[in-house]
């Protein structure tokens, strides 16, 4: 079976730096004739020297590779490398985020069962859950996990996963990963708390080390970066992760990475935290910028001074993010209105990438949820969201101020 030690001989030693291991973790080039980047294994199956070597493999009694949509050796990698920036144990890299979060659930979940989730998800994990899970006899609650009172209220004795994004796409609330992890362990120590990382990724906020039981990510945003693939990841003990590869992902799923979109995010990763602090940088400076413009009504951003995260984010994440959202002063259609004079700035959903991004929640990643439900649920029609790019700042700054100009035109 798939075995996700790390290989590293470098790594037997003292805990090197995020950066480095970003980059080495896993990988001893020695190994593959010194080839400075792992090669790409594009196999789809894996040749047995005996029978009764390929029926160790498909029984879990000897390890190794037997079939693509189990493991392969550049996925393998990938998987030491997230498992290492996570502080997890294992991981298992998938075809999508959505991939990751369904081959979780679907392995940890049976019919009867019960789940906590924070009010606000992203789009399709609220559809997910509201439109595919509740079909199998599964139980959501929604309950504002910023409030302990009512987390602890919500969880009974079928409750199998707490399940909650911080910061919340696309509202900027966030969760104290660690408060919440403590507060659910307490009633339940068999309960997984699992946080989605999308928005910050292993760079700026660890929730394995702060109580939670699983990662999962969307490796389709920061951790590529690059705005050129689509994969995910989960992350967290050795035990559970093996289960979610054998069940969730091989059979219920088969959402699987390809072993090149794997390469690929390897390749992103070696930048991965150059990355997040020049995103956190420029994210700081516009809304800052956004916060004192008169034509808007409000910003939420964790790394603003005023805003009530501001405490937790110093606490929970090394920087405040890349994603800003705000509401314009005029609603829904000053936000249209803006977001269509926009020249340099791509509209465009996804997050994480080089280019910055902006998008209308409500009628684009969260028209999973009706009118009613997005009011419900804590996203306004109005709200708009930009995922800060790599650019020079100036250049998205000028172009943020010239839609904001022709506002008042
Ligand atoms: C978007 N998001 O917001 P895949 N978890 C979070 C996400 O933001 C997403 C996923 C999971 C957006 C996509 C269009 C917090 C996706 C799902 O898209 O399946 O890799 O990830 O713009």
């Amino acid at each position: 079976m798939n075995n996700n030690n790390n290989r590293n001989p470098q790594n037997s030693t003292a805990k090197k730096g995020f950066a480095t291991r970003a980059i080495h973790s896993g990988y001893d080039a020695q190994q593959h004739d010194g080839a400075l980047v792992p090669p790409v294994y594009l196999t789809s199956t894996f040749a047995f020297d005996s029978v009764e070597q390929g029926a160790g493999r498909f029984a879990g009694e000897q390890p190794g590779h037997f079939y693509s949509r189990i493991s392969n050796p550049t996925q393998e990698l990938l998987e030491t490398r997230l498992a290492d920036l996570e502080e997890g144990e294992a991981a298992l890299a998938t075809g999508s985020g959505m991939g990751a979060i369904t081959a979780a659930f679907w392995t940890l979940l049976s019919a009867g069962d019960h789940i906590v989730a924070d009010t606000t998800l992203y789009g399709c994990t609220f559809a997910y859950l509201e439109h595919g899970l509740t079909r199998f006899g599964i139980e959501v609650s929604y309950v504002d996990c910023t409030d302990p009172a009512a987390l602890q209220a919500a969880l009974t004795e079928r409750t199998k996963v707490v399940y909650f994004e911080t910061p919340v796409n696309p509202n900027m609330r966030l969760m104290d990963i660690a408060a919440i992890s403590a507060l659910v362990h307490d009633y339940n120590r068999d309960i997984k708390v699992i946080v989605d990382n999308t928005y910050c990724t292993p760079a700026l906020q660890q929730p394995l080390t702060l109580g939670a039981d699983l990662v999962v990510h969307s490796a389709t945003k920061y951790l590529g970066g690059h705005g050129d693939l689509v994969a995910g990841a989960v992350i967290g003990d050795q035990q559970t992760l093996e289960q979610i590869r054998l069940v969730g992902l091989k059979d219920m799923t088969g959402a699987v990475i390809s072993p090149f979109t794997a390469f690929l995010i390897m390749r992103g990763l070696k930048t991965l935290e150059l990355r997040m602090e020049r995103h956190c940088r420029s994210a700081q400076q516009l809304a800052e910028m956004l916060a004192d413009h008169p034509a808007i009504e409000a910003v939420y951003y964790p790394g603003l001074a005023d805003s009530p995260y501001a405490e937790l984010a110093r606490r929970q994440m090394k920087l405040p993010g890349g994603m800003i959202a705000f509401e314009l002063k005029g609603g829904l259609q000053a936000g249209v209105t803006f977001m269509n004079q926009l020249q340099m700035i791509k509209r465009a959903v996804s997050l994480g990438d080089a280019e910055t991004l902006c998008q209308h929640p409500a009628s684009m990643t969260h028209s999973t949820y009706t009118e009613e439900e997005r009011a419900a649920h804590g996203i306004s029609e109005g709200l708009v969201r930009l995922s800060v790019g790599l650019e020079a700042v100036d250049d998205i700054a000028a172009d943020i101020q010239q839609a904001l100009a022709a506002l008042s035109a």
